[in-house]
């Protein structure tokens, strides 16, 4: 059986997606990651001192990670799906996987905090930032012209840990305009089974 200590933030939702896709059991508890340490499930504290969610512990191999790219990571070994074992292949998914947790993250992040958690930002500092983030899911958009998926033919990781980030974009999305490819890709990835269900976990959010 396996734990997820998670909260419905694209990070905990690269956990719960990758679950679901993968089909396995899973526990899930909801974590309010604001909270003071004090208060979060010592099972979790224990792995990842920090307090920062996501946190897994899957009881079957021991094996206990904080950091949702290598809980992906694992998740992928584990089962020997989403994460090809063919040299060229799979440098190609980690390339993608890659790109999303360095380059989109690192552009995604100011933006939350400047609109989130600080008030006042100026308008244009808050344009720049968004202009950054459009540049990279505009590279993004130019592969999904050329590949059905970000690293070929196949969904892979890749694709799992661009959704959440993308499709919390939205509003930017339609403001902006463009990006058709990304769009189709956001439609179709969005409408499988495990992606939707990965999105709505935790179903109650912590309190
Ligand atoms: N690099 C980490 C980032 C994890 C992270 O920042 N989680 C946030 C929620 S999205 C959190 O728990 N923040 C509260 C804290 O750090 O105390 C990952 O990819 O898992």
């Amino acid at each position: 059986m396996i734990d997820l200590y998670s909260a419905r933030t694209t990070n905990g939702l690269r956990a719960s997606i990758m679950l679901e896709e993968l089909g396995l059991p899973y526990r899930v508890h909801a974590v309010d990651f604001d909270a003071d340490n004090a208060t979060k499930p010592a099972e979790m504290m224990a792995v990842n001192p920090a307090g920062s969610i996501p946190v897994l512990i899957d009881h079957e191999t021991g094996v206990s990670l904080s950091q949702s790219f290598a809980i992906m990571l694992y998740l992928c070994e584990k089962t020997g799906r989403f994460l090809p074992q063919e040299p060229v292949a799979r440098a190609q998914v980690l390339q993608w996987m890659s790109f999303v947790m360095t380059d989109v993250i690192s552009a995604t992040h100011p933006i939350f905090v400047l609109t989130s958690e600080l008030k006042d930002t100026p308008e244009p500092i808050i344009r720049h930032y968004e202009a950054r983030l459009m540049r990279f899911l505009g590279q993004a958009d130019a592969q999904l012209g050329r590949t059905p998926f970000l690293a070929g033919d196949e969904i892979s990781v890749a694709d799992f840990a661009l959704y959440p980030t993308a499709a919390f974009r939205q509003k930017l999305l339609d403001r902006v305009g463009g990006v058709p490819n990304l769009r189709r890709w956001l439609t179709e990835v969005g409408a499988r089974q495990g992606v939707a269900r990965g999105m709505a976990v935790p179903e109650t959010p912590a309190h």
